[in-house]
């Protein structure tokens, strides 16, 4: 009999979500950068190993929402942890836990009540930032936290049946504890994914990512979060990429001095592509997308 089951990965933007499942799946199936609200939808990892598949749910970051599109990413992040087995909720070893991991955990608490409900999972994440004894005092703040969230919500139950694992998405370090932990908590199923499959991302949908990717690693303040990315044209080898950006001005600061950031971001999307792919890329102005409900339906948000 095989097993399979989906994981929720929770947690405040940045503490390192998209790269734990890249990390655990051993390819990268999500994008990231160190600047907030690179993740939009709930992407799945597929790991399988054996008799058992465990399919890892990254999720936009829950955040103070300021738009449209921020209160949509985290409708994302809170509706992907409904219905899976293990709900594991990520915080950094570097940073106190603050109300953002709060209300991460508060949220992860309220999804595990009832003696069927999924199993849960706080990740101390990034402790390669840190030494052993100040991974031990966090893993410990942790435990302090769930339980007065606990106490505070009646989620006493939920509570008692938190797992707590230190961990490096980065490094890998930690990471087989995790995977040991999450394999027996799938329950009796068939396969939900073909055995090779890493991901349940199309590749247009890959194509675009990588390219958003790029850019917010390479601009800086709100522009990140003004960019749309998607596939207009895809007839191989040639891919053309669209990014749609908020205002005129964006539009120069996306293409760059004498267009050398839009360059430099072509060039590195394309290295991840398959060999011999041609990619365009079009920049576009769309007024003030991320408060547009009409526009945010459109792209899928
Ligand atoms: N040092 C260190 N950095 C990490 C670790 N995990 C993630 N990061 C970095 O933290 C930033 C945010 O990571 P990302 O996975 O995009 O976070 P997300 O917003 O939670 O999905 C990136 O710059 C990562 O390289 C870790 O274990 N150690
Ligand atoms: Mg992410």
């Amino acid at each position: 009999m095989t097993r399979a089951g989906f994981v929720a990965i929770l947690g405040r933007p940045n503490v390192g979500k998209s790269t734990l499942v890249n990390q655990l799946v051993g390819a990268k199936v999500s994008i990231t950068a160190a600047s907030p609200n690179t993740t939009r939808h709930a992407i799945r990892g597929i790991v399988t190993e054996g008799d058992v598949q465990v399919i890892l749910v990254d999720t936009p970051g829950l955040h103070r929402p300021r738009t449209t599109l921020g209160g949509r990413l985290n409708d994302t992040a809170r509706s992907a942890a409904d219905g899976v087995d293990v709900i594991a909720a990520v915080v950094e070893a570097n940073a106190p836990i603050g109300p953002g991991d709060r209300h991460v955990i508060e949220t992860m608490l309220s999804h595990g009540r009832g003696a069927d409900g999924p199993k849960l999972v706080v990740v101390v994440n990034k402790i390669d930032r840190t030494g052993k004894e100040s991974v031990a005092s966090q893993l410990l703040a942790a435990s302090v936290v769930v339980d007065e969230i606990a106490a505070e919500k009646h989620h006493l139950d939920a509570a008692s049946r938190v797992e707590y694992f230190p961990l490096s998405a980065k490094t890998g370090e930690g990471a087989e504890e995790l995977m040991a932990f999450l394999r027996p908590a799938m329950p009796d199923s068939p396969f939900l994914f073909p055995d090779e499959e890493v991901s349940d991302v199309t590749e247009a949908t890959w194509i675009a990512e990588l390219v958003r990717e790029q850019l917010v690693r390479k601009t800086k303040q709100e522009l990140p979060h003004s960019i749309h990315c998607r596939v207009v044209e895809f007839e191989w080898p040639h891919v053309t990429v669209e990014i749609l950006v908020e205002r005129e001005s964006q539009k120069g600061m996306v293409i760059g001095k004498k267009g050398q950031l839009l360059k430099d971001v072509g060039i590195a999307a394309r290295s991840q592509l398959p060999e011999g792919m041609y990619l365009e890329l079009k920049v576009r102005v769309e007024p003030g997308w991320q408060k547009r409900d009409d526009v945010l339906d459109r792209f899928g948000y």
